[in-house]
């Protein structure tokens, strides 16, 4: 995605070969686009095209048909290509012309590459019409609607490019939680089993469970004597799409996803959600994308101290700093040590040891602070006090309240999502399918929500009879109407097990302020059938904000009813889209004595899985077990539900 990816990969240290099939496969490709660009005709555009189809499949080694001239005899590999090939493998070095097209280029055109739905063609007809030469330039013209009267385009193209700029804006800030763990944990296992790594952990946001990462941050201990033959191994590991920098105990490098062997795909998605992100744009482009990644190497000595720092966040940091201050010491990336002129790794020499950060925070007599609550959030304080929160795992959970079956929107059956539950280990399960006013999400009429009512007392009393601890729920998912009404007449609602309460009808919530929308949600909840609070917000991370809401009220009259003895209480969607409840409104759920439910409002088995985010979002919330209603068993909770 961004511009540096585009330069040509610099020759590894060991080789020959100096460069992988991988890279000279990406690289011919590269040169197809840069040549189109700059307007070079299409049959020279085109070789460059097969030569990199063909060399990405090879299924012979390329250091091997080169070096035995094989190359040559490759079909559509003419002798220009063959030799810039050769040249490059054999000894290191790219074509004088490649090198020229790479630096020429100007690095606006190639930003303009990630726009969804605009190629080097039409780029360089609005470079040569316009003289566009950025995403910024082409942002204008097509704002000052000079787009539009070209030829070959028109408004509606105009417009597309519009929201590319926009998508395109949004993804390349941060990536969701789900996407970065799975490039960081990929990266982090590569690096771990590199020879003279003794240890490396992921830190910064990914590590502290944050809904989106910035960039990712590593952190492994190498002796110095290794540190430049490991730095070489990092460089040449598979996924880095381009190098940053790497000094002598720094690596920056860009991901991209051929670092999964498995492939990436997005899985099953909701379409709404499908559609608020970007739709398939966005699913290409997730496909194609890049993240940062910062590797930084330093001696086991002080691993727990730049692990400490790495990990953040700068908040936490600052009142870590001012706990050592308090002791007459100093904390850095390197140790804790009293004040010295010395700096850097000669300073750290003089630090109190720690070979775990548990050791730290022993020095400064506070009680270890987990990753996820490092955010100034009063954990510092809870910490001096000995009072951290006992949090939930992901194990103690017994099952979830909000998923889907292919009553409505889900792509599993009643018995599949009950199998499924089953296997995880669960005690029950909740279905809530949707309301028949969600018509894209094909909705469930009264009589079919009846009907699956009695299948699931069925399958209930077949695993009672057969001595089977694990029990259904059965309930629905209603829509919020205008006024703060349900989705379904109070006589039906009064027969299935609970509600789920959600807003759908995103345009027309957005489009009001936040006392209507707020006293709409008041409304709805205090109806009796209302049991949970749906996906709060309605935001898609990286898609949509939410609608406007005061959600320190809504919480504060859940509060009022819970305590008069009703159950009201709030989602925490697990999905890593929404993540919502926030994590920082979990604490403040909390400590209102607001239930949450962690629901992965799964539309598939695969969905299910989802949990485990809504664990993490909500262990940085704070949550105990006492505050999750997960953790009840299928006993319990029918209590709970009176039913
Ligand atoms: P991100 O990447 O935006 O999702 O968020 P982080 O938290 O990973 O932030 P990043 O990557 O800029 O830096 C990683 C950690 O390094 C950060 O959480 C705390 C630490 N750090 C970085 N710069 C500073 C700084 O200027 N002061 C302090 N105290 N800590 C810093
Ligand atoms: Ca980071
Ligand atoms: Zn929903």
């Amino acid at each position: 995605m961004s511009g540096g990816s585009w330069a040509l990969p610099k020759a590894r240290k060991a080789g020959p070969p100096y460069f992988s099939r991988n890279q000279v496969s990406k690289s011919l490709h590269q040169m197809a686009v840069l040549l189109e660009l700059d307007g070079a005709n299409i049959f020279r555009t085109r070789s460059y095209q097969n030569g990199s189809r063909l060399i990405g499949t090879l299924s012979q080694d390329l250091g091997e048909l080169v070096e035995s001239g094989e190359i040559f005899e490759l079909k559509g590999i003419g002798k220009g290509l063959g030799n810039a090939i050769s040249n490059a493998v054999s000894d290191g070095v790219w074509p004088d012309d490649w090198v020229d097209l790479h630096t020429n280029t100007p690095a606006g055109l190639i930003e303009m590459l990630g726009i969804p739905g605009v190629g080097p063609k039409k780029i360089k007809f609005l470079h040569d019409e316009l003289g566009v030469l950025s995403v910024a330039d082409l942002k204008e013209v097509c704002t000052k609607n000079e787009v539009s009267p070209l030829k070959g385009f028109g408004k509606k193209s105009q417009q597309k490019i519009l929201d590319g700029i926009e998508l395109l804006a949004r993804f390349s800030a941060r990536r969701r939680l789900d996407v970065g763990l799975r490039y960081g944990q990929t990266f982090l296992s590569m690096i771990s089993a590199l020879d003279g790594v003794e240890r490396a952990e992921l830190a910064g946001s990914a590590r502290r469970r944050k809904e989106t990462i910035g960039d990712l941050d590593i952190v492994a201990a190498v002796q110095p004597r290794d540190v430049e033959r490991v730095t070489q191994e990092i460089l040449s590991l598979n996924g880095i799409a381009d190098v940053k920098g790497a000094g002598d105990s720094k690596v920056s490098v860009i991901l991209d996803t051929s670092i999964f062997e498995e492939g990436f795909s997005l899985g099953h998605l909701d379409s709404k959600v499908l559609e608020a992100i970007g739709g398939e744009s966005y699913e290409q482009m997730e496909s194609s994308g890049t993240i940062d990644a910062q590797v930084r190497l330093v001696p086991p000595h002080v691993f727990a101290y730049t692990l400490a720092y790495f990990t953040g966040s700068k908040e936490h940091n600052i009142r870590m700093r001012q706990a050592a201050q308090n002791k007459g010491l100093k904390l850095n990336e390197f140790g804790l040590m009293p004040e010295t002129e010395l700096t850097g790794l000669e300073a750290a020499a003089t630090s109190l040891p720690a070979l775990t950060e548990k050791e730290i925070y022993k020095h400064l007599d506070l009680q270890y602070v987990t990753p996820e609550l490092r955010e100034d959030m009063g954990e510092i304080e809870a910490s001096a006090s000995n009072t951290l929160p006992e949090l939930i795992t992901l194990s103690g959970l017994q099952g979830a309240l909000h998923n889907h079956t292919t009553l409505s929107d889900g792509a599993a059956s009643l018995a599949e999502m009950a199998d499924a539950a089953r296997r995880i280990g669960w005690n029950w399960l909740g279905i809530a399918d949707h309301s028949p006013s969600l018509v894209v999400a094909n909705g469930a009429s009264a009589e079919d929500l009846l009907a699956q009512y009695d299948t699931i007392q069925q399958y209930n009393k077949e695993w009672k009879d057969s001595g089977i601890d694990f029990r259904l729920f059965s309930g629905v998912e209603s829509d919020i109407l205008e006024d703060g009404k349900l989705d379904h007449p109070d006589d039906v609602l009064a027969q299935i097990d609970y509600v789920v309460a959600s807003v759908h009808a995103m345009s027309r919530w957005k489009g009001r302020d936040e006392s209507q929308n707020t006293e709409d949600l008041l409304t709805c909840l205090d109806h009796p059938a209302t049991t949970v609070l749906g996906h709060p917000t309605g935001r898609i991370l990286q898609g949509r904000d939410g609608y406007e809401i005061d959600l320190h009220a809504i919480l504060e009259h859940m509060s009022q009813a819970n305590k008069e003895g009703q159950l009201k209480a709030v989602e925490l969607n697990a999905s890593p889209y929404r993540l919502d409840l926030d994590w920082r409104l979990c604490k403040r759920a909390k400590e209102l004595g607001v239930p949450v439910f962690i629901n992965p409002d799964a539309h598939s088995v695969k969905g299910l899985g989802d949990i485990e985010y809504g664990v993490m979002v909500g262990r940085k919330g704070w949550l105990e077990k006492s505050d999750v209603m997960n953790y009840l068993t299928h006993q319990e909770l029918a209590m709970r539900l009176g039913v």
